[in-house]
C-alpha cells in the first residue's frame, strides 16, 4: 500500500455508512482478537471513541495495551469466554484484527457484523448484512486511523492517536516491517498531535519485566536448538510465558524460521516467526500455520513473517507438524 487510493476511500465511506446505520439502532460492540495485542486493543478503543454507541470489548488485554489503558483510563469491557452477556438491544458487532471468528475466543451473537482486518489468512463467512474491510496494510490501526481521519476527525484526540500509533509500531516490529503506507499513517497520526515521538518510542522500548519474566525469557533462550527442515534451518524452543518475546529475540539470530512451543493444561500454542529473507524465498508463516491446522486440527494463521497456531494436540506433535510443513516448502525467489 502506498497511500490512500480511491478504492480505500470508497471502503471507508462504506464503513461510515454501515456504522452510522447500526449505531442509530442500538449499541454496537467493537470486539478485539483474543490475543489482546496492542493492534487489536488500540483499534477497538480508537474506533469506539468515534460514537457513544460503540463499546470496545474483548476477552483479554495484553501487557503493553494494559499500560496505555491505565494511562488514559480508556473504556473497555472485559468479556467472559462462556455465557457472554451481550446487551439485549445489541445492533451489530465490529471485529478488529481477528482473521477468523474463533480468534475472538467468543461465541459471537447473531447480528450484522463488520470485520476490519489485515491478516493474510481469512476464516470469515460474510453475508449481505455484513461488511468486510481487509486491507493489505501492516496493522489494523492503519485502517482505523484512515477512517477516523476521513470521517470522524474530532475523535483523533491525543490518547486515541497514541493507541493507534502504538498498535502500528508494535505490529510493524518498530517499523522494521513497515511499508510506505504505514509511514504515511504514522505521519498522519503525529502531525499536529502534540505527541513527542522520541519520548513515545522510548516509553514503548522501556516495557518493564519482572525478575520472573526475565527468568522465563532466559530459560526459553537457553533451551533453543537448531533443526534442519528440508532446505530450511529452524530454531526451536519452549516457553512457559512471553513466547512472543522469546520468538522475536531468536528471530534476530538469522535462522530461516523460529518456533516457540507453549503447552499448558492440555492446550498447546505455537508462536512462529520468519525473517524477511525467508519470506522472500517462499516461507509464509501464516500459510504454514494454516497447513498445521489442516493436518492436526486446532486454529492457525497470521502474517507472512509472524503467525500462530493453537489447539489440543500434544506439543511434540504440533512442533513436528510445523517442521514438516516447513520442510515441504520449496526454497526459491518468489514474486512480491
Ligand atoms: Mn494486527
Amino acid at each position: 500500500m502506498k497511500d490512500e487510493n480511491a478504492s480505500m476511500a470508497g471502503e471507508l465511506l462504506q464503513l461510515n455508512t454501515w456504522l452510522k446505520k447500526h449505531v442509530a439502532l442500538g449499541p454496537v460492540a467493537v470486539i478485539t482478537g483474543k490475543n489482546g495485542d496492542m493492534d487489536t486493543i488500540g483499534s477497538a478503543i480508537a474506533l469506539a471513541s468515534s460514537d457513544p454507541n460503540l463499546m470496545a470489548c474483548g476477552l483479554h488485554i495484553g501487557r503493553t495495551p494494559q499500560r496505555y489503558m491505565e494511562r488514559h483510563q480508556a473504556p473497555f469491557r472485559l468479556l467472559k469466554e462462556t455465557k457472554t452477556a451481550w446487551p439485549k438491544q445489541l445492533a451489530a458487532i465490529v471485529v478488529v484484527d481477528a482473521a477468523a471468528p474463533d480468534q475472538t475466543g467468543l461465541h459471537l451473537p447473531n447480528v450484522p457484523k463488520c470485520i476490519i482486518d489485515h491478516h493474510a489468512t481469512d476464516g470469515w463467512e460474510i453475508t449481505s448484512d455484513d461488511l468486510h474491510l481487509k486491507w493489505d496494510v501492516r496493522s489494523t490501526t492503519e485502517v482505523v486511523a484512515r477512517y477516523l481521519h476521513r470521517h470522524a476527525p474530532h475523535s483523533l484526540s491525543l490518547p486515541v492517536r497514541e493507541f493507534l500509533l502504538a498498535g502500528l509500531i508494535t505490529d510493524t516490529g518498530r517499523f522494521r516491517h513497515a511499508d510506505a503506507g504505514s509511514f504515511s499513517t504514522a505521519a498522519l497520526l503525529l502531525e499536529e498531535s502534540g505527541i513527542d515521538y522520541q519520548r513515545f518510542i522510548q516509553n514503548m522500548e522501556d516495557s518493564p519485566t519482572s525478575p520472573s519474566d526475565r527468568g522465563a525469557i532466559l530459560r526459553g533462550l537457553q533451551r533453543a536448538e537448531t533443526t534442519e527442515a528440508g532446505p530450511w534451518t529452524i530454531l526451536r524452543t519452549t516457553a512457559g510465558t512471553l513466547e512472543g518475546r522469546v520468538a522475536t529475540m531468536l528471530n534476530g539470530l538469522g535462522a530461516d524460521a523460529v518456533v516457540v512451543t507453549r503447552s499448558r493444561h492440555g492446550s498447546t500454542r505455537l508462536t512462529v516467526r520468519a525473517p524477511r529473507s525467508s519470506v522472500r524465498e517462499g516461507l509464509h508463516m501464516g500459510h504454514i500455520m494454516g497447513e498445521v491446522a489442516q493436518s492436526i486440527g486446532g486454529e492457525g494463521g497470521g502474517h507472512d513473517g509472524a503467525a500462530g497456531w493453537s489447539g489440543d494436540a500434544h506439543p511434540i506433535a504440533a512442533e513436528t507438524a510445523f517442521i514438516d510443513a516447513v520442510a515441504r516448502t520449496a526454497r526459491g525467489q518468489v514474486e512480491e
